[in-house]
């Protein structure tokens, strides 16, 4: 550009700047709306106990969210004795600073058997180790590489063996396929029950992959290496809508990370957020994720009789750790900082505090000090480094390295091959 143009198209440039409103702050969200009471049991009765809690009020929401949202599972995929593992391979990795076990489970169903692997890299220590299972929702062999000639932020595993964290992953797709055209022909599904039986509120794609992280979770708890009473399960967008089904019915787990979960997730329903993920959009779209029953609520979702922060409450007194990004509108950001609010009363029945907050925190920042961890990472829909750090900072904050009970001896290596107690 010749210099004179060049200037008056930077006059030009900046009487239009003159011109714009001086930057406005955002509006504030909107505020929920008729939100089903987490307190009361459905009889009307007022929970006011731990004890009321965990023998009225969890079951009778565990249900419900089984029923009308994930879908129940059969007596069949629950049954343990039908579920071995042996790890496949075993040697060191990452230039010596971890073992790395890959693990081969079987599902005996009654109508077939399926087969998957997850990958664990476990950080050489005198001790026990707490760890972080993924479940990956993204391309295995770019994300979750278990030879690591491609690495994702995604799943820094080095960094996390790094801080002293075990990290496992599995591809949900290894449990059930992410396909709204293969629904429930393919995976564990078959496995189970033939198509012709199912219902209105039988098992979808995400109660199944929170079944696969599970299934791992049976053979976590017999690895020597691994403290299993220090085990979170992590997940991004579908992936976090997982971990939280994963964790409100497996309660092996101690920490729940709700990456950018959204709708479905941890975005509160009671709340009116246009450029938010509607149920009409999601059962839409992904109509293998949930059960049949869910696409009632479809426009309901200032009315319905349930919503997610009672899902968050079922992982009380447990930790929780939820994370937004700024650009995420989708994802509904104030409707997940406004089901974790909701969700504290299940935590101080334990005399445990949920947020430790009243606002949501900057970007960039973390509150991290109650037993729900919030973070607003800037930027766009994804997992990244940052917000695992935060997630480990939690683990940290809440004692988890300090917490594992001393092992005599780090075993060598065994042998490629050789099974495991639980096959
Ligand atoms: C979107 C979907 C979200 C979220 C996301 C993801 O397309 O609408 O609910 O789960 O996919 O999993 O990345």
């Amino acid at each position: 550009m010749k210099p004179l143009i060049a200037a008056a198209a930077f006059a030009a440039a900046a009487a239009c700047a003159a011109q714009k409103p001086a930057a406005q702050k955002p509006a504030p969200p909107p505020a929920p709306e008729n939100v089903p009471e987490l307190m009361t049991a459905s009889s009307g009765a007022k929970i006011e106990t731990a004890a009321a809690w965990e023998s009225v009020r969890a079951p009778e929401l565990l249900s419900l969210f089984a029923r009308e949202e994930y879908g129940v599972r059969p007596a069949a995929a629950e049954d343990r004795s039908r579920t071995g593992f042996a790890v496949v391979d075993e040697r060191e990795a990452m230039g010596g600073a971890a073992v790395r076990k890959i693990v081969e489970i079987t599902y005996k169903g009654p109508c077939g058997e399926l087969k998957f692997r997850a990958t664990a890299f476990i950080p050489k220590s005198p001790r026990k180790v707490p760890a972080f299972l993924l479940i990956c929702n993204r391309d295995p062999k770019e994300n979750i590489d278990p030879d690591r000639a491609a690495k994702s932020g995604f799943w820094p595993a080095e960094e996390i063996v790094a801080r002293g964290y075990a990290a496992i992953a599995f591809w949900n797709g290894d449990i059930a396929p992410d396909d709204r055209k293969a629904r429930f022909s393919k995976g564990v599904f078959p496995c189970v029950e033939a198509a012709s039986a199912r219902k209105a509120d039988s098992w979808a794609a995400i109660s199944a992959w929170a079944w696969g992280a599970s299934r791992v979770m049976d053979w976590i708890e017999t690895e020597p290496l691994i403290d299993g009473a220090h085990v979170a399960v992590a997940g991004h967008s579908r992936g976090g809508k997982t971990a939280l089904w994963a964790g409100a019915t497996d309660r092996r787990f101690a920490m729940v990370c709700s990456n950018n979960s959204g709708c479905g997730g941890m975005k509160l329903n009671h709340i009116r957020l246009p450029r938010s993920e509607s149920i009409a959009k999601i059962t839409r779209s992904f109509p293998h994720w949930f059960c049949r029953n869910f696409s009632k609520y479809r426009g309901k979702e200032r009315t319905m009789p349930f919503d997610q922060h009672e899902l968050a409450a079922l992982i009380a007194p447990r930790l929780l750790a939820v994370a937004v990004a700024t650009e995420d509108h989708w994802s509904g950001q104030a409707g997940q900082w406004h089901a974790c609010r909701l969700a504290g009363p299940a935590w101080e029945l334990y005399g445990k505090k949920g947020l430790a907050a009243d606002e949501p925190p900057a970007p960039g920042a973390a509150r991290q000090e109650g037993c729900i961890s919030y973070h607003v990472r800037q930027g766009v829909h994804d997992l990244t480094p940052y917000d695992w750090e935060r997630y480990l900072d939690f683990a940290d904050l809440h004692g988890w390295r300090g917490k594992q009970t001393t092992r005599k001896r780090l075993e060598p290596p065994r042998a490629a091959g050789r099974k495991n107690k639980g096959d």
